[in-house]
């Protein structure tokens, strides 16, 4: 590669860094390294109900076809750390989640930056892409030195740990490859393989989404399996503990001041369950802006049934008893479940999931109650 590419690199560098990105690198637009394990992978089933990532996987395992040209891939790094968030009255949140939406914050930063190099005449219209895109994001970023890859499957660094989000500016132009960092590793830590509440790493590196509690809070808009659901314990939306257990990142400064805190992440699991504003667009303009979108307010209403039935209080078998009339068989068999779970010593609850299975007119959600009833003490 000549200095017109190390120079045009070190423009597009530092015009990234000027925007405020934590972490910044350069890589070569081709095939990701690790291409085999993205494709074991969706051929042992790990994606679950995924199937973009399916549909995808072309572009994925050769992002030259996105540009329709050869080029560079910039990898942009947008640190997230802060405290653990749990919500008032009980639930936890993941922590990238807590503030406004990094889709829409990184994306805004890299549609600037990429007007910017058009108007320095440096690149043509390149494309953005954060976290849905046909990107195997990691795998870029780890070959344009932003981390290194760890048995939990996230790309750590030094300071930031895992607590970091990735975007990507796609360039229909040569750029040097940033030289990547000195290796780091995991050595002989497996932390978060024996955290894992739902043994969702089978091995070093491999997230098998079936059991991931992350993939059913966010991305499942279906039941969430009875083996799993005990296990969900507090988590309401995505799941942290392969992160929290990680040495890494313990030290990584605070990032509140950028995100904020989204009032839905204050909104109480009750008000999840049964939102006060009952109607589907005031409900939408409440959350609007926040990654919790991404679960819909049914997913939101069935992880905060669950949730309430990990951690019983009053409150929250009142809203679990109303939540059996409410008109979601998903929101339904998940409070069945709630108040199965959290409850069973209440006086009288039996009788109450007796009915409510007696008039239940969804099948699915019949079946699942049934279910919940067998192992009823
Ligand atoms: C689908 C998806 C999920 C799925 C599946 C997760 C998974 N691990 O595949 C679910 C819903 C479960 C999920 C959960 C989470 N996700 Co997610 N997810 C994605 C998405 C859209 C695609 C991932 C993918 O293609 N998976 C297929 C596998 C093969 O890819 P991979 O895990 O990235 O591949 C790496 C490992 O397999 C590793 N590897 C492979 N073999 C081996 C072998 C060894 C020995 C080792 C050490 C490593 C190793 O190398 C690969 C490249 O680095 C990406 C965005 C993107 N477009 O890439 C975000 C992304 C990976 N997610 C992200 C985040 C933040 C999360 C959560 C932390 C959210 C939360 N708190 O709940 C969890 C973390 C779960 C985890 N430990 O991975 C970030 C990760 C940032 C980072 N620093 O790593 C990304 C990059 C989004 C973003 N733009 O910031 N996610």
């Amino acid at each position: 590669m000549g200095r017109d590419a190390q120079k045009a690199a070190n423009i597009v560098l530092e015009a990234a860094h000027g925007l405020g990105f934590d972490l910044v690198g350069i890589a070569p637009l081709r095939p990701p390294r690790r291409a085999e394990a993205f494709r074991r992978w969706l051929a042992a089933g790990h994606h679950a109900g995924m199937d973009w990532l399916e549909r995808q996987s072309e572009r994925i395992l050769d992002p030259r076809r996105i540009l329709e040209s050869e080029g560079s891939i910039l990898v942009c790094g947008v640190s997230h750390a802060r405290a653990p968030l749990e919500i008032e009255g009980g639930g936890r949140i993941a922590r990238y989640a807590a503030g406004r939406d990094y889709h829409n914050l990184v994306g805004k930063k890299l549609g600037k930056l990429a007007r910017r190099l058009e108007a320095l005449g440096l690149a043509g219209r390149g494309r953005t892409i954060v976290d849905a895109g046909p990107l195997l994001e990691r795998s870029h970023a780890n070959e344009a030195g932003l981390g290194f890859e760890s048995r939990s499957a996230n790309l750590l660094h030094p300071t930031f740990g895992p607590w970091f989000f990735l975007g990507e500016l796609l360039l229909p132009i040569e750029l040097e490859p940033t030289p990547t960092p000195p290796a780091a590793s995991c050595g002989t830590c497996s932390a978060c393989i024996d955290a894992c509440p739902t043994d969702a790493i089978p091995e070093a590196g491999v997230i098998d989404a079936n059991r991931c509690l992350s993939y059913h809070t966010i991305e499942n808009r279906g039941t969430i399996p009875h083996e799993l659901r005990k296990k969900l314990g507090e988590w309401a939306f995505g799941c942290d503990v392969c992160s929290e257990v990680c040495p890494y990142g313990s030290a990584a400064p605070d990032t509140e001041a950028t995100f904020g805190l989204h009032r839905g992440a204050e909104t109480r699991l009750v008000d999840w369950l049964a939102p006060r504003k009952n109607t589907e667009v005031a409900d939408a303009e409440f959350w609007n802006g926040s990654p919790l979108t991404r679960a819909k307010r049914e997913g939101r209403a069935r992880n905060a049934a669950l949730v309430l039935g990990n951690r019983p209080t009053d409150e929250g078998h009142k809203a679990l008893t109303r939540a059996l009339e409410g008109d979601s068989p998903l929101v339904r068999a998940a409070a069945f479940w709630g108040l199965s779970n959290g409850h069973r010593d209440d006086r009288g609850v039996r009788e109450v999931l007796e009915r409510a299975l007696q008039r239940e007119e969804d099948s699915d959600a019949a079946a699942d109650m049934r279910t919940t009833l067998a192992h009823f003490g």
